[in-house]
């Protein structure tokens, strides 16, 4: 009652404008409470759910996927929640991850010729807005410091929520000459951006990890090809590393980066939920920033040229879909790759048998496994059960088991188990690092045999609009051929929203890879106009 009289107060001072966004902050403000005290109270029940039973998740991820997914998260402690709505803390075993993908494409960047740096993480008040397009609809997000202390900052100083405009004056002070091109620099650092939508950790929260890279070309081809480059690492991220199959294309001109020329993305299925999750974005900015902060270069013939930029980023997102295409009703399922731990060796202990000479035998196996390379660890901690640490251990989603028994030990031999499909394979001593190698490989693989053969069986072709909702309701995602006008885009956004709450269709990309397109194709959404290119439609995160 109180902040509402407040509001009220302080709206009659404002415009009729500014007191309805007020009104739609306050509004928003509220909703992110209620939901981070529900997710609070979720994970409460959950937990005291789970301290009556010990068996791990308290639900599966086909009953109830929203509380799945919280409830994995901190489970397999990826993450803790933190007192700040939308900010999570990223634990150890989560974190590792990160730095899995970060190595990987820190070193195929840097093969590239791109060069690491750090920029401030606070924006100068006159530089954010100096790009009108590109704040304008990112605004309401942007969070500011106001205040040291009990005194008022002179100017406030907004958190970056992107960098362009933290970097950008400065290119304009480095480059002068055709002979500073390419600058090709690269951070990696964490963002602010303190939305309004429900919160969920790795995929929408107000202070996220990425590496944003930022590139200044003398010509356009130049940065077109560097924009391919960049977008085949992420895809890779994706397949190679997480594999999470991934659709590349084009973004539409209603769901790119509005500051830049054109976007590029890789668009990756939630079978679970039917819905498409954008996974990173590689744009080419054209010269409008550098028009905008006056990123000028004399030419080899002596003339004035604009550059032409690039930026692209990845974020810690990336975990939260691999959890989400990959996890189980055990838990998590890691792939080696990017598996903090890829082996855990288990010895089991019998009645009547000397233990001693078991932990021996498992810690030795350990070790050779170690020095080949591989992350692995032996849990010989005796204040557990074995049966304890299956579970544990498949919580945690360590792809390969290594159990090793008193008859294991008298054959020379110990007994692997998959985690992603439960298969027992009896390996000798001789062979342990080599069948460990062959398996963690194949699990790879079949990793992401499986998600594409699942995401693939979940992309249907539609040329009319009486296909299309009952597509989406079945949580396909939708390829179509389109006309590429905004409006059509807009209305099916508008016609597809269902009665039910489920959200409207947004166009995810129109992918590289195209279907053929018979001449005379009409719009699946507006039959009297011709058809462009076939665009792949879902409901998105
Ligand atoms: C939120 C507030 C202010 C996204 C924002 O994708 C500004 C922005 O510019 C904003 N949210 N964006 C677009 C970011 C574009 C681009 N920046 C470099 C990337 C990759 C890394």
């Amino acid at each position: 009652m109180e902040d509402e009289r407040k509001l009220e107060e302080s709206m009659a001072e404002m415009s009729v404008d500014e007191a309805k966004e007020a009104k739609k902050k306050a509004k928003a403000e509220a909703k992110a409470a209620k939901a981070a005290k529900a997710a609070a109270k979720a994970a409460a029940a959950t937990e005291k759910g789970k301290k009556k039973t010990k068996l791990g998740l308290s639900v599966t991820k086909e009953e109830n996927f929203g509380d799945w997914y919280s409830e994995i998260v901190t489970e397999a402690e990826l993450i803790s929640y933190y007192d700040v709505s939308g900010c999570y803390i990223l634990r150890p075993w989560a974190y590792a991850i990160w730095e899995e993908l970060k190595a990987f494409f820190d070193g195929e960047i840097k093969k590239l010729g791109v060069e690491n740096c750090y920029f401030p993480m606070f924006v100068p008040e006159s530089n954010l807005i100096k790009e009108k397009d590109h704040v304008e609809g990112f605004a309401p997000e942007v969070a500011w410091v106001t205040k040291s202390g009990d005194t008022d900052l002179d100017v406030p100083i907004a958190v970056r929520p992107t960098s362009e405009t933290v970097m950008y004056p400065y290119y304009a002070d480095w480059i002068r000459s055709h002979r500073d091109l390419p600058l090709k620099l690269n951070q990696w650092c964490n963002v602010v951006r303190w939305e309004f939508k429900h919160p969920t950790p790795f995929i929408r929260s107000r202070e996220f990890l990425w590496q944003e890279g930022h590139t200044a070309y003398a010509t356009k081809a130049e940065a077109d090809e560097e924009v391919k480059q960049i977008l085949d690492l992420y895809r890779r991220i994706f397949e190679d590393l997480l594999c999470v199959p991934v659709i590349p294309g084009v973004k539409s001109e209603k769901e790119k980066f509005a500051g830049g020329l054109y976007t590029t993305t890789v668009e990756a299925y939630v079978p679970a939920n039917g819905r498409a999750i954008q996974g990173a974005t590689s744009h080419c900015l054209g010269q409008n920033f550098a028009k905008m902060f006056g990123i000028e270069f004399e030419t080899e013939e002596r003339a004035r040229a604009l550059v032409w930029q690039n930026s692209w980023g990845f974020t810690t997102r990336t975990i939260g879909v691999m959890v989400m295409v990959h996890g189980d009703d055990k838990g998590l399922v890691l792939p080696p790759k990017v598996a903090p731990l890829q082996v855990v060796v288990i010895p089991l202990p019998f009645k009547g048998c000397d233990s001693s000479v078991l932990v021996g035998a498992a810690e030795e196996l350990t070790a050779e496994l170690k020095a080949a390379g591989l992350r692995v660890r032996c849990d010989a901690r005796e204040n557990y059960t074995p049966g304890w640490k299956y579970n544990h251990w498949e919580l945690k989603g360590v792809p390969l088991r290594i159990e090793l028994g008193p008859k294991d030990l008298e054959q020379r031999s110990a007994r692997f188990v998959r985690r992603d499909n439960g298969a027992k394979e009896d390996v000798s001593w001789q062979r342990l690092v080599e069948q460990a190698r062959c398996t963690l490989e194949q699990v790879q693989k079949d990793l992401l045999d499986r998600a594409t053969k699942e995401r693939d069986q979940n992309v249907v072709e539609v040329r009319n609009w009486e296909d299309f909702l009952p597509a989406l309701d079945a949580k396909k995602l939708v390829l179509a051929p389109w006309c590429e006008e905004t409006a059509v885009e807009e209305w099916v956004k508008a016609n597809s929203a269902g009665g039910d709450g489920a959200m409207g269709a947004k166009t995810l990309c129109i992918p590289f890879k195209q279907p053929a397109l018979p001449e005379g194709t009409m719009c699946f959404a507006a039959p009297d106009k011709p058809a462009k290119r076939w665009t792949l439609w879902g409901r998105s995160y």
